[in-house]
């Protein structure tokens, strides 16, 4: 539960009431997961759910619970939907400024709201405060590590004796996930093989491992609501003059950009030194994404390691550094860890040890 957040929110911007909507956000505050809005009204805290989340929702503390249905079936429910339950619960709500996690919120849902209330994007000061993790959070993020490393090294296992298609390995990896503990994936698993591996988000397919391919590996646990995010690329027994030297420049990239990451540095230069080790070996223009991004509740979130990013890397950040270089239709190479940014040395989350 961190509502103080919410309430350090309110005051700042002066607000006096705050409904939050997404559900990362509505997991941040409250530790529930589920359907679900968090009515901060004049500081008065309400959980309001549909009928059927009810009862897990009473499972959170220190939180009163309301529900609805759209007719009146029992005593204790509110008939109607969640903006009528909100308006019951907080009169005169749409008189003042509504603090509202906008970014969250489908264009749909957005402009409904829109026509009831005065709204105030509170979106940045959320992602900004999540972006710092606490202790409990971070340890999650370990325990998401943890397992994703046990996945990682049963891939290379599959790699190396060989004979396997891209989703015989997804699907291992999946599966050692789930049974070391985690409660899904972050995201799809990514398993590219040779030429495949080109393309970085490539869609795990039947395509079978040869002597002579790489495999970008590129996976992540979700435990206890918190994800990580980890890249490797396996090299075949015997490299190839253009995969070697890809692979050097993407390593080197990598092992330099983390080696700036510390508390009061720009998540930009962290970008550009990657960047520029990229340049100097030639592949520049293979470089097609940012550096990296903040990991937590969301596989992607703030701050963002971009060329262009505002934010300032600051203690107990999570953050990915991972380079890449895509060379089309004939090979690709990424290679990534979760960080957790401190006031010295970074705390390196590897799922596998990287060597030339
Ligand atoms: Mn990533």
């Amino acid at each position: 539960m961190r509502l103080d957040k919410l309430e350090k929110i309110r005051e700042n911007s002066n607000l006096k009431n705050i409904v939050i909507m997404g559900d990362s956000n509505l997991f941040y505050f409250t530790g529930y997961r589920g359907m679900g809005t968090l009515l901060y009204c004049d500081r008065v805290p309400y959980l309001v759910v549909p009928a059927l989340e009810r009862n897990r929702a009473e499972k959170t503390k220190g939180l009163e619970v309301r529900s609805y249905f759209p007719v009146r079936i029992a005593e204790d429910l509110i008939e109607g939907g969640m903006f009528e339950a909100i308006e019951t619960l907080c009169k005169g709500i749409s008189e003042s400024e509504v603090g509202l996690d906008v970014r969250s919120l489908s264009a749909e849902l957005y402009n409904s709201i829109r026509d009831k209330w005065k709204i105030k994007d509170i979106s940045s000061e959320i992602s900004s405060i999540r972006s710092i993790k606490d202790e409990e959070e971070l340890d999650k993020i370990r325990k998401a590590h943890e397992i994703t490393a046990k996945a990682m090294n049963r891939a290379l296992e599959e790699f190396t004796k060989g004979g396997v298609t891209e989703l015989n390995i997804s699907g291992l990896i999946d599966f050692t996930m789930k049974e070391m503990g985690a409660e899904e994936y972050a995201f799809p698993s990514i398993v590219a093989f040779g030429e495949n591996s080109a393309e970085p988000h490539h869609i795990p397919s039947l395509r079978r491992l040869k002597a002579s391919d790489n495999a970008v590996v590129d996976i992540g646990a979700r435990f206890e609501g918190y994800c990580f995010d980890s890249t490797r690329t396996f090299l075949p027994k015997f490299s190839y003059e253009e995969l070697r030297k890809v692979y050097e420049a993407v390593l080197e990239a990598q092992l330099e950009a983390i080696d700036l990451v510390r508390d009061g540095v720009e998540a930009s230069e962290v970008d550009k030194m990657a960047r520029s080790r990229i340049q100097r070996a030639g592949y520049e223009r293979f470089f097609i994404h940012s550096t990296g991004h903040g990991v937590g509740i969301d596989v992607h979130e703030a701050p963002l390691v971009s060329m262009k990013s505002k934010d300032i890397l600051k203690e107990n950040m999570v953050i990915t550094v991972e380079p890449g270089i895509y060379i089309k239709d004939r090979v690709g190479v990424r290679i990534e860890d979760t960080i957790i940014v401190k006031k010295g040395k970074p705390e390196v989350l590897e799922t596998l040890y990287k060597f030339i």
